[in-house]
């Protein structure tokens, strides 16, 4: 994966923030959670075949005893910020007659989680929902219930009143279309429906009205603190550049995957691109949701790849189309094309109706998440196996010089938060595929720093990317 451009001295502006991404199911291994099935995916990963390679997040990278090892590790990289996420169905778990309550335990956990990463001096992005429900609600319907907005809200509240002091940007969902898609679409994730696209939306809707719920329980006790969400961005091109269906489903793809939640979230209202909001189920969705309009203060984008999409000639059609196999670049080990450059169209195309909030004023933006995946069985623990992930670094480089470059037309990004700090548990796949800056030896639960993360490192401390340091990571490319 060479580059094409000449290497030169990048600086970044003055106060970025340079971080890790994490989220708690896939990290944690919090026992109390899997022993007593508290959430949906501590039931879902010991259901036979429902995980890939078989594996689960049973005890997954055991941070809630590391944790202090690991933000010691983030902070010997230099880094300066990092992203965890809440276990809400550790945190509010139902009492016997069934009263829910606040887990003190769990939020003491936390606490003194985000007190190390505050003695720190690391910057805290906090997630409330990152694809996980306590049992007790997923029972009730899940986001297919209003009712888990009301709970979801009162959850946030708890969190503002418990832990605010220690959250410095808030993240109330973790991209909410790749969640509905997959546990409504797909099928891949809990509950595992498959092509219901009215369960879908009807989840999108309640997710929707979730976060303004959570935005205005946030803001009504810290009016100051910044609250977003993450959208996953994913350009989707034709397959075929001459073919007006492939451009249709392309279109069609964006408008929803991309664009639908911030779009709601702009005007408020919750609209389908034609030809979905005539069907008369999909219109009944429609509408205003009260205290959405204008409810993020700053730009969370996560991005990873770009897809091809192309019309498929079947019964019943599914105006989605299908995602095309055709791949113009190399991959990582997932099959997802490494395309910096979508960072660069996210970040100064695909988000500018965003860029600038109600006030006319800039609005911050992260990249809260971006990485790139090998895959390595989940028993290897010694040797040097993934140590020079000599492709991590080209992807990390390229999407930095991409980020940079949207800085310099005028984006005001002002933070990138690599997915991940170590390696973690990932859904469906299970824990072979390998996303940390670090790597986990599971077996033993030992550390080893890859190359990637003294390359980070080097790059958050200068603040820059420089020549040294991109011949030195080319040179390790050509001779891997
Ligand atoms: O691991 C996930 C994460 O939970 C959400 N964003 C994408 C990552 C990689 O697939």
């Amino acid at each position: 994966m060479a580059r094409q451009k000449e290497p030169q001295v990048r600086e970044f502006p003055n106060g970025f923030l340079w971080g890790a991404a994490t989220s708690h199911f896939q990290i944690e291994g919090y026992s109390r959670e899997m022993q007593a099935r508290l959430s949906d995916w501590s039931r879902w990963i010991f259901e036979p075949t429902r995980i890939l390679d078989g594996t689960t997040a049973e005890q997954a990278c055991d941070f809630v005893n590391r944790y202090v090892d690991d933000i010691e590790l983030l902070d010997s990289l230099k880094l300066n910020a990092f992203r965890i996420s809440l276990n809400w169905p550790a945190l509010m778990q139902e009492a016997p007659g069934s009263s829910i309550q606040l887990d003190k335990e769990a939020m003491e956990y936390y606490r003194r989680v985000l007190q190390t990463l505050k003695d720190k001096g690391i910057t805290t992005f906090v997630t409330l929902f990152h694809f996980c429900l306590p049992s007790w609600l997923a029972d009730r319907g899940g986001w297919l219930s209003r009712d888990t907005a009301h709970e979801f809200s009162r959850f946030t509240a708890e969190i503002a009143d418990s832990l605010g002091d220690l959250i410095d940007y808030w993240l109330t969902i973790n991209e909410p279309m790749a969640y509905v898609y997959q546990s409504y679409v797909s099928g891949q994730w809990t509950p595992g429906l498959k092509n219901d696209y009215i369960a879908a939306f009807t989840a999108l809707r309640h997710i929707l009205d979730g976060h303004a719920r959570a935005y205005t329980a946030i803001k009504s006790r810290l009016p100051n603190a910044p609250v977003s969400f993450t959208n996953h961005w994913r350009p989707f091109f034709p397959e075929n550049p001459i073919n007006p269906l492939d451009h249709w489903v392309a279109y069609l793809r964006d408008q929803v995957f991309n664009q639908i939640f911030p779009k709601s979230i702009k005007t408020g209202r919750l609209e389908f691109p034609a030809p979905l909001g005539f069907y008369r189920r999909i219109n009944e969705l429609e509408g205003e949701i009260e205290n959405l309009k204008d409810s993020m203060d700053y730009l969370g984008v996560n991005y990873y790849t770009r897809e091809l999409s192309r019309f498929k000639m079947a019964l019943p059609l599914d105006i989605f189309g299908e995602t095309s196999p055709t791949i113009h670049f190399p991959t990582n080990a997932l099959g997802w094309e490494i395309y910096p450059q979508g960072l660069y169209h996210v970040l100064t195309d695909a988000i500018r109706p965003y860029l600038n909030g109600p006030d006319g004023k800039p609005r911050e933006v992260f990249v809260t998440e971006n990485g790139y995946a090998d895959v390595f069985d989940s028993k290897l623990s010694e040797g040097d196996w993934s140590l020079d992930d000599h492709k991590r670094v080209n992807f990390l480089i390229s999407h930095l010089e991409a980020l940079h470059d949207a800085i310099k037309a005028g984006v005001n990004v002002r933070g990138y938060l690599h997915w991940s700090l170590i390696d973690n548990f990932e859904w469906a796949e299970g824990l072979s595929p390998r996303f940390g800056l670090i790597r986990v030896s599971y077996p033993n639960q030992s550390r080893m720093l890859r190359k990637s993360a003294s390359i980070y490192a080097q790059i958050a401390a200068k603040n820059s990317i420089f020549p040294d340091l991109i011949n030195a990571a080319q040179t390790i490319d050509e001779q891997g």
